[in-house]
Parts: C-alpha cells; structure tokens; sequence
C-alpha cells in the first residue's frame, strides 16, 4: 500500500533489528540508499544491515566498508530502490512477501511491500531518503550525506538527465554546505576511472553493437561464453548500458546480458522520445522513461528478436 511521508517516518523511528535489501547487480544509488538508512539507524540505536543478492562492486567500497554484520534475527524488513520484490534476486524467496516498508522512485513500482513510500518524480532513492531526513531534522553524518551524493550523482548520469529537478540541486546543495564532501574525488571514482581491463571491455564493447530498425535501435549482447572469452565479470558490465545510445541517430539502446544460460538481463535506455519503460512492461518488466529493465528468456537470437519486435512496436 501507497503510503504518506508522515506514516514513512512513523515507522521508520520506531523499528528495530532490520535488515535493508537493495536490488540485484547494485549501482550507487541502491547502495547509498541502503548504507545512508543503515547510517541512520546506528546512529539511532538500532540493528541494521544491508543485504544484497551479488556483491557490491569493487568501487563502491568505500560505501560499504563499514560495519555491516547480519547476524542477528531480524524483526523488519525495508527495500529501498528496489521496484519489484523479484529484483531482490536470491532474497526475493525468503523475504519478499515480508517486506514492511520499500522506499522507492520507481514509477513502475509494484508496490508489493506493506508500505510504499514513492516518490516517482525524485532522481534517485537517495534523494527520496534525503528528503525523508530533512522532515525529520535528522542530522546526516558526513558519511551518509557522502553515500547520498552518490547516489543522486549516479542515477543522474552526474546530473545530467532529465530526472534532475531544481530540488535534486538544492538538496546537493544543502549536502554541500554542511558537509565535508570529497564530490571532485566522488565524482572521479563513479564516473571517470576505470580498470585497464574495463577499457579494453569498452573497446569491445563498441563492437558488440548491433544496429537495427533503420538504426534506430543499439543492441550489445553479451553471452557467458563471451564473458569468458573477453576476461569479464558480469557484474563488470555496470554503467555500459549508455554507451549504447551514444551512436548518432539511436533512439534506444539496448545491453543484453546473459546472467544463466538463455537468460538475458536487458538494460534498455531512450536517447530522447521513447518510453522504454513501457516497452520494458509489455516485456515483463519496467523501470523509468528513459532507463528501464527486462528479462527475456531464449537463446541469443530469439531473444534479440523478442527486442528488436517490442521496440519496432513502439517506434511505429
Ligand atoms: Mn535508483
């Protein structure tokens, strides 16, 4: 059930012994989300962890290297960034249909938690959790507004899509005239660093595109034999998903990453006019206008083919 700020805060002071899910293969903005609330409660005297289905990656550790020890029997459970329960990955089966509160901005939320707290016009969870604590007067540590900073940076590609509204502003803003924030070293480190090997994959990567429908549409897929071959981690992929509309002329992109054999994880993104997020629900899946996600089942051609028909729909 959709519910109010006020009720979100209610139970937010009030809970205890919690465990706080982000989504599968994670990005900045689930992992400050889930790290910043985790923050809070510490800080409050309560017992928290953040559980995610994969690891974090390598460059958010130094978000997640802190204190972060489940052991311990949890009374409740919070989502946060998270869409849809089955995006809790290995977690969905003993804990999705116990969720108690999802903090989300998801405008295709299935709100399958007890309470949903959405703010479907916010850039980031981060930045709906900020503006849960600035309610509540919480005062941020410099770690948490850090763990914020990062996931409004992340979700708004450093804020340059249109999710970012003049509050996304201010509210950095606020963060920045209160807190010690490395943003320059932040900013480095989530969008400008990269592995040796991550530039050779991105080199790949360029070839892997495919163009179709007139070259409207990018597709890179990438298969676990391929993965192998490159030297490449699934997990690695993250951020790749852009770069596909990159091309002059595309007006969707799309990633298609085999997770288990014939299974595709597809990222897709709109370059301008194209709501790839309902294209993605005709596809069983969903996420935002210009960035949104779906699962095809099929080998690589069919499963192209599942996409390359969904979007042609769309285009016309
Ligand atoms: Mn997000």
């Amino acid at each position: 059930m959709f519910v109010s700020e006020r009720e979100t805060i209610e139970f937010l002071k009030n809970c205890d012994n919690i465990y706080i899910f982000t989504h599968q293969s994670p990005d900045g903005d689930c992992i400050g989300t889930g790290f910043a609330l985790h923050d809070f409660f510490r800080r409050t005297g309560r017992r928290s962890a953040v559980l995610c289905s994969d690891k974090f990656p390598e460059k958010f550790k130094f978000r997640t290297d802190t204190e972060n020890d489940s052991d311990f029997t949890p009374e409740v459970f919070i989502t946060v960034d998270v869409a849809d329960k089955k995006l809790m990955g290995k977690y969905e089966e003993p804990y999705g249909d116990k969720i108690n509160l999802c903090i989300d901005h998801h405008v295709s939320n299935k709100d399958y938690a007890e309470r949903t707290f959405l703010k479907a016009d916010d850039a980031a969870a981060c930045q709906v959790l900020y503006g849960l604590f600035r309610t509540m007067g919480f005062e941020l540590s410099d770690y948490s507004a850090a763990c914020l900073y990062t996931g409004m940076a992340t979700d708004t590609g450093c804020f340059k899509y249109e999710s970012t509204s003049a509050e996304t502003h201010e509210m950095i803003g606020e963060i920045m005239r209160h807190h010690k924030l490395n943003y320059a070293v932040i900013n480095r480190s989530m969008f400008d660093i990269k592995s040796k090997a991550r530039m050779i994959l991105e080199s790949k990567f360029v070839n892997l595109m495919e163009e179709y429908l007139d070259n409207k549409l990018v597709i890179a897929a990438v298969t676990i034999d391929m993965m192998k071959e490159i030297g490449i981690d699934y997990d690695e992929f993250e951020g790749l998903a852009p770069m596909t509309i990159q091309l002059e002329g595309t007006e969707v992109g799309v990633l298609m990453k085999e997770r288990e054999p014939n299974v595709f994880r597809c990222s897709f993104r709109s370059a301008d006019s194209v709501n790839v997020s309902e294209i993605c629900q005709t596809l069983g899946g969903g996420g935002h206008a210009k960035a949104a996600g779906c699962t095809v089942e099929g080998d690589i051609e069919s499963a192209k083919a599942q996409i390359i028909e969904a979007v042609g729909k769309a285009l016309k």
